[in-house]
């Protein structure tokens, strides 16, 4: 099975961008390590602190965005990172061409329960308004060079695209190399299995709530088919059934907050989420418009997700569309 650089190179992917790949696979490693040992190794549960976003820390969301920024940081080709768990941007190296966007550990409230965790990365390239500042990052998703995410399971996988279709390589823990395991992943167009949070219902919008009564109704319902339901609560792994089984992912506008309408985030959780699932030959789609068109205005502004199944995102939005 061929490694993770030497298949890289086969794409023609940038020495640059291989580079920082390269040292987000070096942070697998270490952090996959971490979440294996969990409680031996003193770092499960909750801090005393909370995020940019108000939500309690794990221990292992500050141990793996330390050393996530510490890897990409020494990288000379990183010009910043921004984090989940960072209010602002950190600087790099000057001359560096990439901005990484990251989220240290998706799902870590499945850390304490040994469920399924995963680190999601988006690369975009350095603006011709290399300003220094987070403007830089404030670029739509379509811009993106390279996404992926690391998902901390059974094994460990690392999904990316580079723009040139979907590959899975999974870490071979004798060696310490990521090898090429599934590559041009297709999510087919149908599909009978949803994942969505459904304890949310009650501040759903009404399309929203239309569409899964008629998903729940199965073959005694107008969609004349029964569907199956999967929730991790882990985006990533959610997102990691999609790519590999098919389905849909949702995480739609729900009324709970009108400032904080959508509890995704653009920048490190849709954008490269939704760069994998079109480049899978599905769709990914705010509600309002297609994820990777959004023009950002904060880095760490939130969405509305609705991806996955190219035939039943369509269907889903005809039902929001048909409620407007
Ligand atoms: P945590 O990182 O706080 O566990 O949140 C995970 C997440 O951001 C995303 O990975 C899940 O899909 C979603 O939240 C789960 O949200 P609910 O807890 O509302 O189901």
């Amino acid at each position: 099975m061929q490694r993770l650089i030497p298949t890289l190179r086969q794409d023609q992917v940038d020495e640059a961008l291989i580079s920082v790949i390269h040292s987000l696979q070096i942070t697998a490693k270490e952090i996959s390590f971490r979440v294996g040992q969990g409680d031996l190794a003193g770092v499960l549960g909750s801090t005393l602190s909370e995020n940019i976003q108000g939500e309690t820390q794990k221990k292992l969301d500050i141990l793996s965005n330390q050393l996530i920024k510490d890897i990409l940081l020494e990288c000379g080709h990183v010009r910043a990172v921004a984090s989940e768990e960072e209010e602002g941007i950190v600087l790099g190296h000057e001359n560096g061409e990439y901005l990484i966007a990251f989220d240290p550990l998706d799902g870590s409230s499945n850390i304490d329960i040994n469920s399924m965790v995963g680190t999601i990365f988006s690369i975009l390239p350095v603006p011709e308004n290399n300003s220094g500042t987070a403007d830089m990052f404030l670029q739509p998703g379509r811009n993106q060079v390279a996404a992926g995410y690391i998902l901390y399971g059974p094994s460990i996988m690392m999904a990316l695209t580079t723009g040139k279709g979907v590959k899975i390589f999974t870490l071979d823990q004798t060696v310490g190399e990521f090898l090429l395991t599934k590559r041009d992943l297709a999510i087919a167009p149908d599909t009978s299995e949803f994942a969505i949070n459904i304890s949310n219902y009650r501040h759903w919008q009404e399309g929203m709530q239309l569409y899964v009564d008629d998903l729940l109704a199965g073959t005694s319902g107008q969609r004349s088919k029964n569907f199956n339901m999967r929730w991790v609560a882990a985006m990533v792994a959610d997102v990691h059934r999609v790519l590999i089984r098919g389905g849909i992912f949702l995480y739609p506008w729900d009324a709970r907050s009108i400032d904080k309408p959508y509890k995704l985030r653009l920048m490190y959780e849709g954008n490269p989420m939704a760069m994998l699932v079109e480049q899978a030959g599905g769709l990914a789609h705010s509600g309002d418009m297609a994820i990777l068109d959004i023009q950002p205005t904060d880095i760490h502004q939130r969405v509305g997700i609705i991806l996955g199944a190219r035939n039943e995102v369509n269907a889903c939005l005809g039902y929001l569309k048909a409620s407007q």
